[in-house]
């Protein structure tokens, strides 16, 4: 229950401003409380907005429309009361609880698929831990503080175990280099199945960055395909134009033939450049900002790609398993649907795909994710992809067209977890997990 809030400004000159404070009811929607219209401000002062009656909210939205030049915030401070959980007022029936705490700042949970029951949890800093039976093994299963930079959004960022694990004992990892590089690095697992040979460490794939911002870093393999996919940041200097650039690596999806040994890695041939002069034949789709996560539905191969938005839009982009790659998802032409400002957008009805879902910042400010549910224990969440905001916390089922009564993509709001979460991903049984970015925790998702 919130009954006041209190904005400290930071502005320049002094004079009158205009502001309006929304309010957030918990269910996705937000309503205007109050308008202060030309009230007299300067820097450092304090405008103190008492809500009465006190209000259930779970977001607090200040808009400044008229200001002698520019006006931000040194703090805004909320003032509540608690009230009913506010996870239990969503009707999907589910709810986070805390399986383990004690990582740091984890950024990935995942498993091998060999039937071991471990869970691993990455840990941004340089180290992967073994999560078994709900306890956190002592020994890191991987740990290249050597080689690792961290953190922001650099560090040791993903782990991909591929099918042919264990059979043939190679994973792959991404991290940020000390020279602030990405890099897709294989490694065999050592005599020891929990433990990784450290000195294994082969680096197959780099990719320069000019910025310590939008590294990407997600990797998976393709169900059907048996390919290595990599989602590459766009390195975030705005003013470039990575994600349309056809001979960078940065703002796509990569996918690369990584099952032969003895080299890196191949191109395969049927991906859409291959064969095209100019253009990287490693790139599988175009026009990404920052996907902080993409996943395949195991059932039907369909691609799922989040992608982080500037200022305005974040982004669900959805690829069926038929589809041949070469997708242009648009950035920074389009911001979502919104043409981003800083780029010519008269492209925009040539050849750009749509998200199939996608959220202003009221709603989320940073997508992450994530995993399609093919599990048994919760028949509603069947098919439907699951992610989370990072800022809020809260967690999302994005259902597809086929599955839905009016045969539109639908989006619910799952739960809502209190912390930052950084990952949301499955064990072998198909129970999904998030990561608390800042407590350390990693949640399961339950039934009520
Ligand atoms: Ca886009």
């Amino acid at each position: 229950m919130i009954h006041s809030v209190e904005l400290v400004t930071a502005q320049a000159p002094p004079g009158p401003t205009t502001h309006e404070v929304w309010l957030g009811n918990a269910t996705g929607t937000r309503t205007l409380y109050k308008r202060l219209s030309d009230v007299y401000t300067e820097d450092g002062q304090t405008l103190n907005i008492v809500i009465v009656p006190p209000r259930v909210a779970d977001e607090v939205l200040v808009l400044t429309l008229e200001s002698p030049c520019w006006v931000a915030w040194r703090e805004l401070r909320v003032f509540w009361s608690p009230a009913a959980n506010l996870a239990e007022r969503l009707e999907s029936g589910l709810k986070l609880v805390k399986n383990v705490s004690g990582f740091e700042f984890p950024v990935q949970v995942t498993q091998a698929g060999d039937g071991s029951g471990r869970i691993f949890v990455v840990e941004q800093k340089n180290s992967v831990l073994i999560m078994q039976d709900g306890v956190i093994q002592d020994d890191p299963f991987l740990d290249i503080a050597d080689r690792v930079s961290c953190c922001g959004e650099q560090g040791l960022l993903n782990l991909a175990f591929p099918p042919s694990f264990p059979a043939i004992p190679i994973l792959y990892v991404s991290y940020t280099s000390i020279d602030g590089v990405t890099v897709v690095s294989r490694f065999a697992t050592s005599g020891d199945p929990n433990k990784v040979d450290q000195d294994s460490g082969e680096i197959i794939l780099t990719i320069d960055q000019p910025d310590a911002m939008h590294n990407g870093g997600h990797l998976a393999f393709g169900p059907q395909d048996g390919f290595l996919y990599i989602g590459s940041g766009d390195g975030g200097l705005w003013y470039e134009n990575a994600g349309q650039e056809p001979t960078s690596l940065r703002g796509k999806i990569l996918r690369i033939d990584v099952r032969d040994p003895e080299i890196p890695y191949r191109v395969p041939d049927r991906n859409p450049y291959s064969q095209i002069y100019d253009f990287r034949g490693e790139i599988w789709a175009q026009g990404i900002r920052n996907p902080w996560g993409f996943a395949f539905d195991p059932q039907t191969g369909d691609l799922f790609i989040l992608d982080v938005g500037n200022s305005h839009r974040e982004e669900v982009n959805f690829q069926p398993a038929t589809g041949e790659g070469g997708e242009n998802y648009g950035w920074p032409i389009m911001e979502g649907p919104i043409c981003f400002e800083y780029w010519p957008c008269d492209q925009r009805v040539v050849g750009l795909t749509a998200p199939v879902a996608e959220f202003d910042h009221t709603q989320g400010g940073a997508v992450v994710g994530g995993a399609v549910y093919r599990g048994s224990g919760s028949p509603e969440l069947q098919g439907l992809f699951l992610f989370a905001d990072f800022c809020s916390g809260r967690i999302w089922g994005l259902k597809p067209p086929q599955l839905d009564s009016q045969n539109v993509w639908q989006t619910e709001r799952l739960a809502n977890a209190s912390v930052p979460i950084r990952r949301v991903g499955k064990d072998e049984e198909a129970n999904i997990y998030v990561t608390g970015y800042q407590d350390g925790a990693v949640y399961m998702l339950v039934e009520q």
